[in-house]
C-alpha cells in the first residue's frame, strides 16, 4: 500500500513542466497522471478505510487544499457545512481553481484538478503547497468517491461551475453569469459521498469540529466555521475557530483543565534555512506528558525527528541552564529524559515541503535534516527564554528535580515489585482465566468490571480463545498518581501482566512492547450504567496514557452489552437504544403482551444471553477505540480525571444530552 502511494508520488522528474515564472500559475502547469478507476476499485489504499474514518478524510482532504491557498497567502476563510443529507460543502475565499484551457489535456484546468489523480499542482516543487491530507491524494479523490460532486468557483470576474458523478464530468465546465462588484472569488466544493463504497455515511459532528479548531490553531489568523444543518438535531450547531496567537492559544485551551505552574507560556518560532518550525509549551502540576506534533497539519502520533530534535533541545538547555545557575547543587539523584517532560503540555508544528512518513501507521516522520533544525532553533530560543524569565526557568527546574526524586523512588519500589515476580516473569494474575490458544492473533481478553460479571463471563465464554480477567472495583485514577503509586496498584499489575506488555513508563529499561502482547483483542466489557461508564473511562485514561500504543495498533475495543431485552411469549429481541426498543415493541404488535427488561449490569444478564449478545464474535457489535485526534482526547481525559471542578462541570453539562450514546 506505502509502496504504491510513494511510486504514485514519485513521479518521473523529467516529466515536469517547467516552473512558472514569477509565480504565475498557469492552467497547463498542472501535472496529469492516472485516472481514477483505480480509486474506486481499491479506496481504501488511497483514503486509509472505508470506515467512518475514511467518510471523514474526504471532508478533510477538500478543507487541506483551501488551506493550500490560506498558507500560500491567498484566503483567510474556509467553511464547511454538513447537509441534511449528509453531503457536505467546503467554501474557501481563495483566487479559486484555474479555469483556463489546460494545454496538453485540451481541457478547462479545474476538470484536470478533479478528475485526475494528483493533478492538484500539490506535487510541483516549484508551488510551495505543504498542507495535505493524511494520505495526501488530492481532492480528485474526494470525487471518484462521491456519487455527485459540484464545483463553483470565483474567479476571473465570472462564476464557474462543473458536475461530476463518481469522478466523471457530467456537464462541461458552465460560465455563469458575472461576479458582482462586492463578491470574493474562491472555491466552492460540494459532494455527496458514494453510499455504495462507504460503510458509514453519517457524518459526526464533534469529529470535524475537533479537526476544524485543530487547524484553526495550526493556521493562525485563518478563520474556519463549521455548521451542521441536519434537522434531527435539536438545534442548528456552527462554531467558528479563529486564533491569533496560533500554538500558544493552543498549549493553553490542552491545559485549560491543569494547573499551570509557570507564569508565562513559553513559545519559538522560526524559519530555520527553508523549514517553518513552531513550539508553545507550558507547564503543568500533573505528572503527565502531553506533547502533540504536527507536519504539514498532520498531526504526527508516531512522532519521528522532529520531536527527537525538540527533546534533545530541551534536556540539554534546561540541564546547562540549571548547572549553570546552580540549581541543581542539593540534588543527588540523575535526572533523565523524561524527568524535563513531566507535566509538560506542547505542541510542536513543522512544515516540510517532501516529508517522509514511516512507521506503524504512516504517522512517523523520517526526514533526518529536521531534528537538526529542531533542535538548533529551539535550543538557542529556549536558552534566550530562560534567561528572560528566571522566575519561570527556576520552577521548570524545581519541577524536574521533583521529577527525578519520584522516579529514583519508584524504580526502588518496581524492583520490590519485580522481586515478588508480579511484572516479569512467567506468573499470571491468580483471577485471569486465560484461554487454550497461544496464538495472539486469535486470542481475546475481557477486562470485565466486578467478580459476579466475571463469574458469568467465564461460564458464557470460548475457552479456546477467550480470557476473563475480572476487576473488582474502581481501578486507580492515573491521572492523578504518580509512577510508583501506579506501579504499586494490584489491578494494574494484574491486567499489565495479563498483557504482557509492560507498562510504557517512559523509563528506558522498561520500554513497552508490543512484542509480547498476548491478546490482539483486549476488549473493556463494564455495566451500562454510570458506574460502568466511570470504570470504562478510568480503563481508557489507564490505557491512553500508559498502554497508548495498543490504541494506536487497534488493539483495544469496548464491548457492547444490550440495554434492553423485549419478550413476548418464544420471541425475544435485544435493544441497543431506546429508539431501537421503541420500533422493536411497535414490530412485536405493541406493549400489550410484551414484556421489557432493563439490564443494569453485566450481572443480569445470563451466560448464554451475555455470550449471544455481547461475546458471540458472530453477533456481537465490538467498538473500536481510535485516537483520531490526540488533542480532543487529552483534553477528555485531563478534564474527566484531574483536578480542576470547574472545567469537569461545563463538560459534564455540555455532554449530557449525548448522555443516552455514553454510558
Ligand atoms: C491549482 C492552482 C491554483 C489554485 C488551486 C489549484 C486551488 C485549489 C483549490 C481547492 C480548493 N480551494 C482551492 N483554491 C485554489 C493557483 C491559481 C492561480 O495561480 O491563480
Amino acid at each position: 500500500m506505502a509502496d504504491e502511494n510513494l511510486n504514485l508520488n514519485g513521479n518521473d522528474e523529467t516529466a515536469r513542466p517547467p516552473a512558472p515564472k514569477g509565480g504565475q500559475y498557469e492552467a497547463d502547469n498542472i501535472q496529469v497522471l492516472e485516472g481514477l478507476e483505480a480509486v474506486r476499485k481499491r479506496p481504501a489504499m488511497y483514503i486509509g478505510d472505508v470506515g467512518v474514518r475514511g467518510l471523514h478524510h474526504l471532508v478533510y482532504e477538500v478543507v487541506d487544499n483551501s488551506i493550500d491557498e490560506a498558507l500560500a497567502g491567498y484566503c483567510d476563510r474556509v467553511e464547511v457545512q454538513i447537509h441534511e443529507d449528509n453531503s457536505i460543502s467546503v467554501w474557501d475565499n481563495g483566487r479559486g481553481i484555474p479555469v483556463g484551457m489546460h494545454k496538453k489535456e485540451n481541457r478547462p484546468a479545474v476538470e484536470v484538478v478533479m478528475t485526475v489523480l494528483h493533478a492538484g499542482g500539490k506535487f510541483d516543487k516549484d508551488t510551495y503547497k505543504v498542507s495535505g491530507g493524511l494520505h495526501g491524494v488530492g481532492v480528485s479523490c474526494v470525487n471518484a468517491l462521491s456519487n455527485k460532486l459540484t464545483v463553483t468557483i470565483r474567479r476571473e470576474g465570472h462564476i464557474w461551475q462543473q458536475t461530476y458523478e463518481r469522478g466523471v464530468p457530467v456537464t462541461e465546465l458552465q460560465k455563469l453569469r458575472p461576479m458582482e462588484a462586492d463578491e470574493e472569488t474562491g472555491t466552492h466544493v460540494h459532494f455527496w459521498p458514494d453510499d455504495s463504497i462507504f460503510l458509514a455515511t453519517v457524518y459526526r459532528f464533534e469529529t470535524l469540529s475537533d479537526r476544524m479548531r485543530e487547524l484553526a490553531y495550526l493556521n493562525r489568523g485563518l478563520q474556519i466555521t463549521i455548521e451542521d444543518r441536519r434537522e434531527d438535531d435539536a438545534d442548528l450547531r456552527v462554531e467558528t475557530y479563529h486564533s491569533e496567537g496560533g500554538l500558544t492559544e493552543f498549549v493553553e485551551y490542552l491545559d485549560e483543565a491543569r494547573e499551570a505552574i509557570l507564569e508565562h507560556t513559553i513559545s519559538v518560532e522560526g524559519d530555520n534555512g527553508e523549514m517553518p518550525i513552531e513550539l508553545a509549551m507550558r507547564y503543568n502540576a500533573s505528572y503527565t506528558e502531553n506533547v502533540l506534533s504536527f507536519v504539514n497539519n498532520i498531526n504526527t502520533h508516531e512522532g519521528g525527528t522532529h520531536i527527537s530534535g525538540f527533546r534533545r533541545a530541551l534536556t540539554r538547555t534546561l540541564k546547562t541552564y540549571a548547572e549553570k545557575n546552580g540549581l541543581l547543587k542539593n540534588v543527588k539523584v540523575d535526572l533523565s529524559g523524561d524527568d524535563f517532560r513531566e507535566g509538560l503540555t506542547a505542541v510542536l508544528s513543522v512544515k516540510v515541503a517532501e516529508p517522509q512518513f514511516e512507521g506503524q501507521t504512516k504517522t512517523k516522520l523520517g526526514n533526518s535534516e529536521v531534528q537538526g533544525a529542531v533542535e538548533s532553533l529551539v535550543g538557542e530560543k529556549l536558552a534566550e527564554w530562560l534567561d528572560d524569565h528566571p522566575n519561570d526557568a527556576k520552577r521548570i527546574i524545581q519541577k524536574v528535580t521533583l521529577s527525578a526524586q519520584a522516579r529514583a523512588a519508584a524504580r526502588k519500589a518496581r524492583e520490590l515489585v519485580q522481586r515478588k515476580n508480579a511484572f516479569g516473569g512467567a506468573g499470571l494474575p491468580g483471577k485471569l482465566a486465560d484461554c487454550a490458544s497461544k496464538d495472539p492473533a486469535e486470542s481475546e481478553v475481557f477486562l470485565v468490571e466486578g467478580d459476579s460479571a466475571g463469574g458469568s463471563a467465564k461460564q458464557a465464554r470460548d475457552r479456546h480463545f477467550q480470557a476473563i480477567l475480572p476487576l473488582r472495583g474502581k481501578i486507580l485514577n492515573v491521572e492523578k498518581a504518580r509512577l510508583d503509586k501506579i506501579l504499586d496498584n494490584e489491578e494494574i499489575k494484574n491486567i499489565v501482566t495479563a498483557l504482557g506488555t509492560g507498562l510504557a513508563t517512559g523509563v528506558e529499561a522498561e520500554e513497552f512492547s508490543t512484542e509480547n502482547l498476548r491478546y490482539h483483542k483486549i476488549v473493556l466489557m463494564t455495566d451500562a450504567d454510570v458506574d460502568g461508564a466511570h470504570i470504562r473511562t478510568l480503563l481508557l485514561t489507564l490505557v491512553y496514557r500508559y498502554l497508548r500504543p495498543l490504541i494506536e495498533q487497534g488493539y483495544v475495543y469496548i464491548a457492547q452489552p444490550p440495554l434492553y431485552r423485549a419478550k413476548k411469549g418464544k420471541e425475544e429481541h435485544y435493544c441497543w437504544t431506546d429508539a431501537e426498543l421503541e420500533q422493536t415493541v411497535q414490530a412485536m404488535g405493541g406493549n400489550r403482551g410484551v414484556s421489557v427488561q432493563r439490564y443494569k449490569g453485566l450481572g443480569e444478564m445470563n451466560p448464554e444471553q451475555l455470550w449471544e449478545t455481547t461475546m458471540d464474535p458472530a453477533t456481537r457489535v465490538l467498538q473500536i477505540v481510535t485516537v483520531e485526534d490526540a488533542a480532543a482526547a487529552d483534553r477528555v481525559f485531563s478534564t474527566l480525571m484531574g483536578d480542576a471542578v470547574e472545567p469537569r462541570r461545563k463538560f459534564i453539562e455540555r455532554n449530557a444530552r449525548y448522555a443516552t450514546i455514553d454510558t
